[in-house]
């Protein structure tokens, strides 16, 4: 067999595609581009579940494309030979089916408790309840619009504070808060929260999360809503316990002084 510069240049090509593809994921810390920490009660456990998927399709990825690297360079030799056709394998089939579903079975329970743990158990108890929210969030194109109540826990009024974009909550507490739309479809995503919930129009619903180490944390959305997108970036600000009272108060004599 003669030596054959293209074929060596395609089976090379081929392989670049799993080895670049697997670097970008081994070298991405260091460029800063994985994961930011997570901040909240619950952020281990999805980061939990991101590895486990993130393991099934790299090994998936990894092997399929060393097969058809492999497959380019036995099946690429005849230059003049006939081509073979096979046609249907039943075992073949059955496992390709069987193997996925598995998996999808196996994922399905995996993320059980996360599910429950984040959409479903809502504290019962505490300064704040899916009854009794800290706040409301309202996404509109193209904005976020952060409503505390005023002091007997209205929402509607001449009391209560507004605040676009920023929102402001106490360190290692359970807060509650009802995220409604004004227009379309938004998505509520605070990446170091692992928090993400859509926003949609005519529908109040609670969320909670309990952050764990103060600072200042990008809002984002995460549901392409308009030309003005890109602009629905807020700030949460997760402050000591006295620091948030110091600014709730500050803002309701804002408002007082206002009148
Ligand atoms: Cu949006």
């Amino acid at each position: 067999m003669k030596f054959n510069l293209f074929r060596v240049f395609v089976v090379l090509l081929f392989l670049a595609v799993p080895v670049l593809g697997v670097w970008t994921f081994v070298d991405a810390e260091r460029w800063k581009m994985w994961f930011p920490e997570g901040v909240t009660t619950y952020a281990g456990e999805i980061d939990f579940l991101f590895d486990i998927i993130l393991w099934m399709v790299a090994i998936t990825f990894v092997g399929t494309e060393f097969l058809l690297v492999w497959a380019i360079w036995r099946f690429s030799k005849k230059e003049d030979g006939k081509v073979t056709y096979t046609h249907g394998n039943h075992t073949l089939e059955v496992v390709w089916s069987a193997v996925p579903a598995l998996l999808l079975i196996f994922i399905a329970f995996s993320q059980m408790g996360a599910w429950s743990t984040i959409k479903m158990n809502f504290p019962d108890e505490g300064p704040y309840t899916v009854d009794a929210p800290m706040m409301e969030v309202i996404a509109g194109q193209f904005d976020w619009w952060v409503r505390y109540p005023d002091e007997e826990g209205n929402f509607r009024g001449e009391d209560v504070i507004d605040v676009p974009f920023d929102i402001h909550v106490p360190v290692n507490t359970k807060v509650v808060f009802r995220l409604k739309s004004r227009d379309v479809l938004h998505s509520f995503f605070v990446p170091k929260f692992r928090l993400k919930q859509d926003a949609v129009p005519g529908m109040s619903i609670p969320v909670w999360f309990e952050a764990t180490e103060t600072g200042s944390y990008d809002l984002i959305c995460a549901e392409l809503c308009g030309w003005g997108h890109y602009k629905m970036a807020g700030r949460v600000h997760v402050l000591e316990e006295q620091e948030y009272e110091d600014w709730l108060s500050q803002k309701r004599s804002e408002l007082y002084a206002n009148d």
